[in-house]
């Protein structure tokens, strides 16, 4: 690993006019720009209140800075934190100045780079910064929180721990080509095969409440036109988001809004009315729900409690569950009708999206919907990412072909070969291989055992 002996300025803030602007820098100059700049003494974790000057002496700002000596700060590196007045020109004048002394512009994500080169955070922890800053829910906030304090990091070291031992155990027999696996070994490293699978598996399936956490629980209202479903959207969504018309047939392309309920993040998708006997436009906007659909974690199936209940085209009810799907009889402002039998034991709530009424009802109930993606692992909230996931599906994959190779008692080396394949999957997770602790493993076990 080659470790950077620039100096690298950004802002961390967004651009605009707020009430401070944060700008950082990173390396080894930090502490002689604070004694170049400030004519201060570079005390570690104080902030001070100074002025400050640019190269040629012109006051642009009194700002607050702090700076931090390495390795305790969040690079690992000497680093500085001026915070200024929140005005765009005040920030980038002292930005400019921070490279006009020679800091580099710091690049996308420099920063965290810096922290993981330095050993600060591992790769997951590294992901989990940016889950940080994007979460929008309580919980993909927990999650994030979790993860960077090394939740996964953590689970991922113990698989590694018993990969290394299984793989010690298969590595003392490949200097002995003679020799088979002693038929007790065999089973102890099937078993030890079968616990890594079973781990894996459990992490794995955390992936798809992963994607619902940073991207939003998909749910798709469904229904017939003029039911009421843009109407029920700006009553979740609290404005007039989607057109509303008593004209049937008004919601032509879908939108999407996200909302919160409890502590979970939905993205909302408002579908054009499933008219029977459609026009051109219609149909293709049916077309558009169709695909939707396909793709819903959650339905919420809109049905106007004053008219008889038409039946959903089969190719939208085949997605539809008593897990997944809430039906929402609306208009109950008006006389309503009795309900004819749903086609499966559904849950429904009644509302009326025009008075508002019912609507936390409607809340609770898709909270408790969303809530039986979460997936967590031991008493910790697990998320995988994308890349989480292939890394992962590569371990299991170099497993399983481990576990055939053991059971047809192949030779111990390709075996190993496999298990070492898992393991480099598993070291991707953090973006770390120790191959100094898998020595220490292997020499203990050679010790030992011959
Ligand atoms: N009385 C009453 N009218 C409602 C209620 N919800 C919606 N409406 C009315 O029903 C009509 C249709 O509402 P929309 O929300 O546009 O219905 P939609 O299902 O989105 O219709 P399409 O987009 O055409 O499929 C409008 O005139 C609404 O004001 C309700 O709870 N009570
Ligand atoms: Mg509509």
């Amino acid at each position: 690993m080659s470790f950077p002996a620039d100096t690298i300025a950004a802002l961390a803030t967004p651009v605009g006019t707020a009430a401070l602007a944060l700008i950082r820098a990173s390396g080894p100059a930090a502490s002689t720009l604070v004694q170049e700049i400030f004519a201060r003494a570079p005390l570690p974790r104080q902030a001070q209140h100074a002025d400050y000057r640019d190269l040629q002496g012109v006051l642009i700002d009194d700002v607050l800075f702090t700076f931090f000596a390495n390795p305790n700060s969040f690079t690992g590196e000497d680093s500085l934190e001026i915070s200024c007045h929140g005005n765009p020109f005040i920030a980038q004048k002292i930005l400019a100045d921070l490279l006009a002394r020679g800091c580099r512009s710091a690049e996308a994500g420099e920063f965290s780079k810096r922290a993981f080169l330095n050993g600060r955070l591992d790769l997951s922890q590294a992901e989990a910064v940016m889950d940080l800053i994007h979460a929008r829910s309580d919980q993909a906030l927990a999650a994030a929180n979790q993860q960077l304090r090394g939740s996964l990091g953590r689970h991922m070291a113990e698989l590694s721990t018993l990969l290394i031992k299984t793989l010690a155990h298969v590595e003392a027999y490949i200097d002995f080509p003679e020799e088979d696996l002693p038929t007790e070994n065999r089973q102890n490293i099937d078993k030890d095969i079968d616990t890594l699978i079973i781990n894996t598996d459990r992490l794995l399936a955390t992936s798809h409440y992963g994607a619902l956490l940073r991207n939003g629980i998909k749910t798709v209202i469904l229904g017939e036109p003029n039911a009421g479903k843009s109407s029920l959207l700006n009553c979740l969504v609290g404005r007039e988001r989607a057109l509303v018309s008593s004209e049937p047939g008004t919601t032509r392309d879908y939108l999407e809004e996200l909302i919160i309920v409890g502590p979970y993040c939905l993205r909302l998708i408002d579908t054009a009315g499933l008219n029977p006997k459609p026009a051109l436009l219609e149909k293709r906007g049916i077309e558009k729900s169709r695909e939707q659909a396909a793709e819903a974690d959650l339905f919420l199936w809109v049905i106007d409690a004053t008219r008889p209940r038409p039946d959903l085209p089969s190719e939208f009810s085949q997605h539809l569950t008593a897990k997944n799907t809430l039906v929402v009889y609306n208009k109950c402002d008006l006389p309503v009708i009795d309900p004819s039998p749903l086609p499966q034991p559904f849950q429904c709530v009644n509302i009326s999206a025009l008075t508002i009424t019912g609507l936390t009802t409607l809340q609770d109930a898709l909270a408790k919907m969303a809530s039986s993606f979460q997936v967590n692992v031991g008493s910790e909230v697990i998320a995988i990412n994308t890349r989480h996931t292939q890394s992962l599906e590569q371990a299991k994959k170099c497993l399983l072909a481990a576990k055939i190779k053991l059971a047809e008692n192949v030779h111990s080396e390709l075996l190993s070969s496999d298990l070492m394949t898992a393991l480099e999957s598993f070291a991707q997770i953090s973006g770390k291989i120790d191959h100094e602790r898998i020595l220490d493993e292997l020499f203990a076990t050679f010790c030992i055992g011959k």
